[in-house]
């Protein structure tokens, strides 16, 4: 099987962009040791801290954070470095020729349930212009990443990873260490009847929303014509996996239980990376009234609605928002 480092060379990947990105697998690597551990090394449950999102951080949270902050700071390719789990920005290396935004363990809720989570990560060229700790570089449409993927911590721990070249998956070989191509350019299936979204959150939902899911509930008998299966990991990373290999559409879309913000999810370390993904996965990627990576980012932190999958099944979904 065909190593990563091959296939970047294939997909003509700079060299110090192999070398950055070798260097947070590696990170990664760590990560997938510490998350299969679990119990036996007393790193399940939570901290007494919340983060920058107003969440309670899980001690995998804390540790995974710390963990890709060291490698990747201590590494010289890294100008600056945005996480979930910290408020600002931490300069890094001046002459560091990217900048890299991570979530560094999505899904937290499934920490404690030995259930899918993983790292998500998302690469841009850093302005030479700017001081290593100036936030106002990270804001950069998600059409400028130069990277993208996550590390999907299951039964084995997989890579999905693009630099623009298509979208790869990849297996981690316990036995060497390294990961090796398990399925080239990926495509995913333009129609589906596979749907994922929380809806235990429905009635908070817009209009065109509810009609739009109400519509796939309603199966052959419906408008839709097709019987639709719902599934939900609770963790992005799991689900947009699920639909890389077999379609689907996953939707997080606004709702009126924090009605000033946006979304759940986050633009620059969730919805840019799975965008990227999908869209050279030959997906479709939208925010409901945009393609998800044209959005100018003000803050990063800030949070998008997120419609992911299926070409033709995204468009449908989009086409209830023009009503
Ligand atoms: P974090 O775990 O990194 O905060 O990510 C948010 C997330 O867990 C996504 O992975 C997942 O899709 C979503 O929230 C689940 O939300 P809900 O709790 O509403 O099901």
């Amino acid at each position: 099987m065909k190593r990563l480092n091959t296939q970047l060379q294939e997909d003509g990947c700079p060299l110090e962009l192999i070398l950055l990105i070798r260097t947070l697998l590696a990170a990664c690597k760590e990560i997938s040791f510490r998350v299969s551990q679990g119990a036996l090394a007393g790193v399940l449950g939570s901290t007494l801290s919340d983060n920058v999102q107003g969440e309670r951080q899980k001690k995998l949270d804390v540790i995974s954070n710390q963990i890709l902050k060291d490698i990747l700071s201590e590494s010289g390719y890294v100008k600056a470095i945005s996480s979930e789990e910290e408020d600002h920005v931490i300069g890094c290396n001046p002459d560091g020729k990217y900048l890299i935004s991570f979530d560094p363990l999505d899904g937290s809720s499934n920490t404690d349930i030995n259930s899918l989570i993983g790292t998500i990560f998302s690469v841009m060229h850093a302005p030479q212009w700017m001081e290593p700790d100036d936030p106002s570089a990270f804001l950069q449409p998600g059409t400028q990443q130069v990277a993208a993927g996550y590390v999907l911590y299951g039964p084995s721990t997989m890579l999905a990873m693009t630099t623009g070249r298509g979208t790869h998956l990849y297996t981690l070989d316990k036995t060497h260490g390294g990961f090796l191509l398990t399925r080239n350019n990926v495509q995913v299936p333009k129609e589906t009847q596979e749907f994922a979204i929380n809806t235990s959150n429905q009635r908070h939902w817009e209009p065109c929303m509810q009609e739009y899911v109400a519509d796939l509930l309603a199966g052959d008998q419906g408008p839709r014509g097709k019987n639709y299966n719902m599934r939900w990991v609770a963790a992005m990373v799991g689900d947009i996996h699920r639909v890389l290999c077999r379609g689907g559409i996953f939707a997080y879309p606004w709702d009126n239980r924090e009605p000033n913000k946006p979304g759940k999810l986050r633009l620059m370390y969730e919805a840019n990376p799975m965008a990227f993904l999908m869209e050279q996965a030959g997906g479709g990627a939208s925010t409901g009234r945009g393609r998800i990576l044209e959005v100018m980012p003000t803050d990063i932190h800030q949070r998008v609605p997120v419609l992911l999958g299926s070409a033709d099944e995204v468009e449908a979904c989009v086409s209830y928002y023009k009503d």
